[in-house]
């Protein structure tokens, strides 16, 4: 009995060393494959790898897979089954690693319950971590994976290999520039606004004012794989669809707005939706940049409903319904002579009327009678107008209607972008006027007494304390102080 139970020891004792040291022997004889969906069989290790245009038409397969019966679905319905418990947990997890830029993510105490026909789920979870986390921005458009199966070919032993395309400097170096152009856009458009709408369409905004379409590459199929992520967008201003759609994202995630990213193989296009009042709604900024498609289209593709959507656009059914045509408004009522400032949208429909209506439709009112305008432009509390030659300025506080500029010809134009106003003329060619009043702290369009008080709540506070604003900062010296109170008074 006791030599029984000392050999049933020893063979227990070598099961387990056999078992701890098989896969570290074993990940050392892997080799990876890069091509796409390669397998590549080694001492019972296998690696195979996946592409983001894998996970792109996978979305497309989903969509037909649906729509089998039960029967041939059993695989699917295991790994569903298998979703629900742990997926959330994986996607945290691949997460972190990926943010501490691991090349090797050790997933197997997420995988214990799969079998290898799990590895289409397996991938399509972790890009639809990248996707919920575009701020990983920083690999590669593939992925592999190295797995082993247990006797009940059950998954034993699961690890990504995560490559980047950058050396460690380089790595080190975009994350960083990419965090503190996070901060910056949160610092100067977000961190004030408490609306959640607003922040929406700030966010919608600030994309189309700063990103341009990648059209030069994309007529010589040439766009780089930086211009389909959030850097692409939010630093070098140069983007396709999805990179449009992941830098909305990022901003989205920010601010607490809960978002994603929808993908169509079918359209080869990516755009967003959105949640706002537990109704979720379509946005696609892709399209409405005019750098996209020439013309000024404001709010042409901000929250539609599915019905609003589906007339140029189709998507597979696994995103959520979008029922609600609250916004519908801004197809309908507003057209290109409109500019957003705040909560409200201020617009010219052809009736000799400067109107506005709150972002949400709810509330609209007139703003000024007997005022036709061409264009219709804003900034800091104040529209420009234009009419044949001439541009008014209007205060939206004391509603003061003022001659701006004359010009010698026609004004076919009028832009703003970050705080400069860009006047195009048919034949005397095209000017530009800086309005930002950096005395102006509160953005109303005046600077008077209202500012100084303003400014004296951030006396003393430095660029690196948690309630810094920069634009309190008049004299740029990274300190709200006397010097800054000096500047203001002198334009009282
Ligand atoms: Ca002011
Ligand atoms: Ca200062």
């Amino acid at each position: 009995m006791n030599k029984t139970l000392k050999l049933l020891k020893l063979f227990l004792s070598s099961l387990l060393l056999f078992a701890l040291i098989f896969p570290f022997e074993n990940i050392f004889a892997s080799t990876l494959d890069s091509n796409s969906k390669d397998f590549n069989n080694t001492n019972n290790l296998t690696t195979i790898s996946y592409s983001e245009e894998d996970y792109i038409s996978s979305k497309k397969t989903y969509k037909e897979i649906s729509n089998q019966t039960f029967k041939q679905n059993m695989n699917l319905f295991n790994s569903l089954t298998y979703n629900l418990n742990n997926e959330y947990e994986l996607k945290q997890y691949i997460y972190s690693e990926l943010k501490k830029c691991q090349t090797k993510i050790d997933i197997s105490r997420f995988c214990t319950s799969l079998t290898p026909n799990d590895a289409d789920y397996i991938f399509n979870t972790y890009f639809d971590t990248l996707y919920e986390y575009p701020d990983i921005f920083y690999t590669t458009d593939s992925v592999s994976f190295t797995y082993s199966t247990d006797s009940n070919n059950f998954i034993s032993f699961c690890e990504l290999q995560i490559t980047y395309p950058y050396d460690k400097d380089t790595l080190n170096k975009v994350i960083n520039d990419f965090s503190l152009k996070v901060a910056e856009i949160n610092d100067l458009y977000l961190q004030d606004i408490s609306n959640p709408l607003e922040l929406e369409y700030e966010i919608y905004d600030y994309i189309i004012n700063n990103t341009k379409y990648d059209y030069e590459n994309l007529q010589s199929n040439t766009v780089p794989y930086i211009s389909h992520t959030a850097y692409g967008s939010l630093i070098n201003g140069i983007a396709v669809c999805d990179g449009y759609s992941k830098a909305a994202k990022v901003l989205f995630n920010l601010v607490g707005i809960d978002s994603g990213i929808i993908v169509s193989y079918e359209m080869n296009h990516a755009w967003n939706y959105v949640k706002f009042d537990n109704q979720y709604y379509h946005l696609d900024i892709t399209w409405a940049d005019p750098s996209f498609d020439t013309g000024k289209h404001n709010y042409s593709y901000f929250n539609l409903s599915d019905e609003e959507m589906s007339k140029d656009h189709i998507w597979p059914n696994i995103y959520p319904n979008c029922t609600s045509d609250k916004f519908s408004f801004l197809r309908k009522d507003i057209g290109y002579k409109s500019f957003r400032l705040k909560d409200k949208i201020y617009y010219d429909n052809y009736e000799n009327k400067i109107k506005s209506i709150s972002i949400s439709g709810d509330a609209s009112e007139v703003v000024l009678e007997n005022t036709p305008s061409n264009h219709l432009i804003g900034y800091n509390n104040t529209l420009y107008i234009a009419l044949g030659n001439e541009i008014k300025s209007i205060n939206l506080s004391s509603k003061k209607l003022a001659s701006f500029r004359n010009t010698n010809s026609f004004i076919n134009n009028l832009d703003i972008l970050n705080g400069i106003l860009y006047i195009e003329t048919y034949d005397s060619g095209n000017f530009q006027f800086d309005l930002k009043t950096p005395e102006d702290v509160n953005c109303d369009g005046i600077v008077d007494i209202l500012d100084l008080s303003t400014l004296g709540l951030k006396y003393n506070v430095k660029s690196t304390d948690s309630i810094w604003r920069r634009r309190f900062d008049i004299n740029k010296d990274s300190i709200i102080d006397l010097f800054d109170i000096i500047f203001l008074t002198k334009k009282l």
